[in-house]
């Protein structure tokens, strides 16, 4: 009987783990002419669910660095050339400020929801 419960348990927990697999979304950010871009086009906020996962690209011909310092997310990505890319999962709902640390200038909000 208890043997059986913990199954049913398992069964669950798999199930809600593969569906959180399946709902979280994967985004891509780019750090182009000094400028947060997604899409081709410059982006100062975007929107994604707790889960998902942005790729933080390097388009530049020059480092750059991502990081935020904000409650729902702090990371530093520290700096990295053309052609790389860094990801970030936001998993906690709220508002996140991104910045680099190399050009201040660059900035973008991410809400998550
Ligand atoms: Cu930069």
């Amino acid at each position: 009987m208890q043997i059986h419960t913990i199954q049913k348990l398992i069964v669950a927990c798999l199930f809600a783990i593969v569906s959180l697999g399946i709902s979280a979304a994967e985004y891509t950010v780019e750090q182009q002419s000094k400028q947060f871009v997604k899409d081709g086009k410059l982006v100062e906020k975007m929107t994604v669910n707790a889960g998902d996962t942005i790729h933080f690209k390097n388009q530049d011909p020059w480092f750059h660095n991502v990081f935020s310092l904000s409650d729902v997310k702090t990371f530093d990505l520290g700096s990295y050339p053309k052609g790389e890319s860094k990801a970030v999962v936001f998993d906690k709902a709220g508002m996140a400020e991104v910045e680099c640390a190399i050009h201040p200038q660059m900035f973008m909000e991410i809400e998550v929801k």
